[in-house]
């Protein structure tokens, strides 16, 4: 198939554009670099030394004969560009990767509070509007959040798709499906909330045939295609900002840093392993909604865990110590999360869980390049409530640099 891969050089765009391309697709890729552009203004990038987006495709093309083609383009920002290549191009699919992800980066001030929003409305809006446009029966597959609802389930299982709804007045019951009630914990989430509408209208309005993907916390980094040249290796997100959970805390365990948990680790999360996420696109792309389907909506994690309980494994296996810091958000202290994934298990995922071997795996990749760590940028930053930090922080002493502790329980006045 002829798939167009926007945000095709990222962390997960990257090792999803070459396992396509492994298995006979036709892919382009569509990316601005932006990600990049923030490694600089934040002053710190990849654990893992990656290489320039065009060396990464003459490499690929080098040890496997498939060629990538890669575009240059802001999706947010040149739309009769955007609209020109999927003239040219013609893509069955268009899996849409390009939006500032990270919720920390997102909450930092109101420039990425404005870019993030700007970005990702601009960019999804974009590509849906020039694929109307275009008048293509193009298939999009976007990369959406568990976190559209919230991580609190009113003791109920998130069900992949709709939430099946009983409404009623003074005179009747009605039953009938409904998106589940949004619930975004940060200006990135609420991007990825306002994204369904977009789809939602255009999937009934311009039959647009699309499908939203809601992915857990991708942990791991590189991927078969990706581990077969340094030149291809993929990004390992360790910082502050843009690092998730489960790989800051392999990172750390690697370099001798304790394992940050915020709170009192008490947050549970839905995850998924970088192999699992590259599959579940590609099933995605073979099994599209039929036209004026609705938008099919698909939760795309295997499993879910309660942040301490990740520290205490990787801590059981490396040996870490565990640091209890205040948290930086505002989210629930402690949280259940029971998600429904049976349709991408039906359609043949075996997903790759938290074992031993995989975890050790990312602790090599990291132990490896530990050198390139810049350990002022481990400990987050950005607060989600400006001066509202409610226990007062103690030091500790041991590591490079002082760094405050929380210890649940104890509130210091
Ligand atoms: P990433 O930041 O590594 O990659 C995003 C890519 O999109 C970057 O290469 C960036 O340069 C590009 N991009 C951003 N805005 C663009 C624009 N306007 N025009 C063209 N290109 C643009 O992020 P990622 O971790 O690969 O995440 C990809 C998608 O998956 C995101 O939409 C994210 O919300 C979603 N997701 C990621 C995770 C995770 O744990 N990483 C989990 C769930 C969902
Ligand atoms: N956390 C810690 N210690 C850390 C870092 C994070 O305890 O050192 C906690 C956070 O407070 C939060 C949880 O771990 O409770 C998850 O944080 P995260 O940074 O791993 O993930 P999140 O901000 O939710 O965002 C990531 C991706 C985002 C994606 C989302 C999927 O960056 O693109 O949408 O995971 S989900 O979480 O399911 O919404």
């Amino acid at each position: 198939m002829k798939i167009m891969v926007l945000g095709g050089d990222g962390f997960c765009g990257w090792p999803t554009a070459l396992y396509l391309s492994s298995r006979g697709h036709d892919v382009l890729i569509v990316d601005n670099l932006s990600r990049r552009d923030i490694d600089n203004e934040l002053g710190c990038g990849s654990l893992t030394p990656i290489s320039p987006v065009m060396t990464r495709l003459a490499a690929w093309k080098e040890l496997t004969g498939f060629s990538i083609r890669f575009v240059n383009l802001d999706a947010a920002l040149e739309y009769d560009r955007l609209l020109a290549l999927i003239n040219e191009y013609t893509p069955e699919v268009a899996v849409h990767f390009a939006e500032q992800r990270s919720a920390p980066y997102s909450m930092k001030s109101s420039k990425q509070k404005r870019y993030t929003v700007n970005n990702n409305l601009n960019g999804t809006h974009n590509l849906l509007c020039a694929i109307s446009e275009s008048g293509h029966d193009i298939h999009v597959v976007h990369l959406g959040t568990m976190g559209v609802y919230g991580y609190g389930t009113a003791g109920l299982q998130i069900p992949g798709g709709y939430l099946k709804v009983k409404m009623t007045d003074e005179k009747k019951d009605v039953k009938t499906n409904i998106m589940y009630p949004p619930r975004p914990g940060s200006v990135y989430h609420l991007t990825k909330c306002q994204d369904a509408l977009l789809f939602q209208y255009y999937a009934g309005n311009d039959f647009l045939r699309i499908t939203d993907l809601h992915q857990g916390i991708v942990w791991g980094t590189n991927t078969s295609e990706t581990a077969l040249d340094e030149r291809l290796i993929n990004r390992f997100d360790y910082d502050g900002d843009y690092g998730t959970v489960l790989n800051r805390f392999l990172m750390q365990a690697a370099i001798g840093h304790p394992l940050t948990v915020h709170g009192t680790g008490g947050q549970t999360r839905a995850f998924i392993n970088i192999h699992d996420t590259v599959r579940c696109v590609e099933l995605a792309v073979l099994n599209p909604p039929v036209i004026n389907e609705g938008v099919k909506i698909i939760n795309q994690m295997t499993e879910t865990h309660k942040i301490r309980d990740l520290a205490k494994i990787v801590s059981s296996l490396a040996g870490a110590p565990i640091l209890y810091l205040e948290n930086p958000r505002n989210e629930a202290a402690e949280n259940d999360l029971a998600v429904e994934n049976k349709y991408l298990l039906n359609l043949g995922l075996n997903p790759t869980t938290l074992e031993k071997g995989r975890l050790l795996e990312v602790i090599g990749i990291a132990k490896k390049y530990a050198g390139r760590c810049d350990t002022s940028r481990i400990i987050c930053t950005s607060r989600w409530r400006k001066g509202e930090i409610s226990a007062k922080p103690q030091y500790i002493r041991g590591y490079q640099k002082y760094v405050p502790l929380y210890v649940p329980g104890e509130e210091t006045k």
